[in-house]
């Protein structure tokens, strides 16, 4: 693939003290992880309102659940491709590299970085909706049900539709927004809110855009540079020319 980094992005990037990676499913689609809404996007099959909101677990808490125990194998046999990893060594070449991220599939820290906040929270972690008991993967089952031992139902720590992000996660992730010199945005389509608004706080505190991404999105025409290719060739690309 042929590649060249413009004077602008290359001196900004020579300067940057500070970068922060906003990061959406389309960064882990190379390590085997569908995304929501491309082609072989999750969501294609299963609508969001069905599965990833509160009620939906309710009134059908099997269903969700097991949705969420597939979602978990595929990323169990998954590993952070070549784009997560270069996020993670940027860290030892800049002052500050924050990542945050609208996955909840883990593979940031599993590459090694260490300052990734997680908006949406995390696969991993499941939690009792009566006493708020958290779990790992050591969540009983009764009859197939996620069953707390005070008898409540257990979910997946993640943030469904309708429900509010983690108002510290988030008001930490724009802090990061409002005083970093470069924000790349890595695969997302830009449409999910409050999340999609620190990419505009971002670019209204002064920062530097650069987009990775396959296609146009929403966003491409308020950032600085787009680079239309796979996360896990141009990241890589991108920084080795710095
Ligand atoms: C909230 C966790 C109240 C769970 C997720 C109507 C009814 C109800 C709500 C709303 C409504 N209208 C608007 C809303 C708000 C709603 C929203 O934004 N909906 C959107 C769809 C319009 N938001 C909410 O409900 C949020 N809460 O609003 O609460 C409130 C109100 C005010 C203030 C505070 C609170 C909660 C939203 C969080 C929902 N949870 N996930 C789970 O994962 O199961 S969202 C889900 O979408 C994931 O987190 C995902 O990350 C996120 C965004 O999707 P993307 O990451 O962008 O992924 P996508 O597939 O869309 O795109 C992939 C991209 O990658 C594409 O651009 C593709 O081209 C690109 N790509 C593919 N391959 C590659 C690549 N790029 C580079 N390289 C590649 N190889
Ligand atoms: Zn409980």
């Amino acid at each position: 693939m042929k590649f060249s980094l413009d004077d602008k992005t290359k001196q900004t990037l020579l300067n940057a003290k500070s970068i922060v990676f906003f990061t959406g499913a389309g960064i882990s689609a190379e390590s085997g992880i569908p995304t929501f809404r491309g082609k072989d996007g999750i969501w294609n099959k299963l609508k969001p309102e069905e599965l990833a909101n509160f009620n939906a677990f309710l009134k059908n808490p099997k269903l969700v659940w097991e949705w969420y125990q597939h979602r978990k194998d595929i990323i169990n046999n998954c590993q952070p491709n070549p784009a997560h990893k270069t996020i993670a060594e940027a860290q030892n070449s800049f002052d500050r590299v924050t990542v945050i991220t609208q996955n909840i599939d883990n593979l940031h820290k599993r590459a090694g970085s260490k300052t990734v906040y997680e908006l949406h929270g995390n696969i991993e972690r499941n939690f009792c909706i009566k006493c708020k008991k958290e779990y790992g993967d050591d969540v009983p089952l009764k009859e197939g049900l996620p069953k707390c031992e005070c008898g409540g139902l257990v979910r997946p720590d993640v943030v469904w539709f309708g429900e509010y992000l983690p108002q510290d996660v988030f008001q930490a992730s724009e802090k990061e927004a409002e005083n970093c010199d470069v924000f790349f945005i890595v695969g997302t389509t830009g449409i999910v809110y409050p999340a999609a608004s620190i990419i505009y706080l971002a670019k209204n505190s002064g920062a530097y855009l650069i987009e990775i991404n396959i296609t146009e999105t929403d966003v491409t025409s308020s950032v600085d540079q787009s680079f239309f290719g796979k996360a896990g060739e141009v990241l890589p690309l991108i920084f080795s020319e710095i």
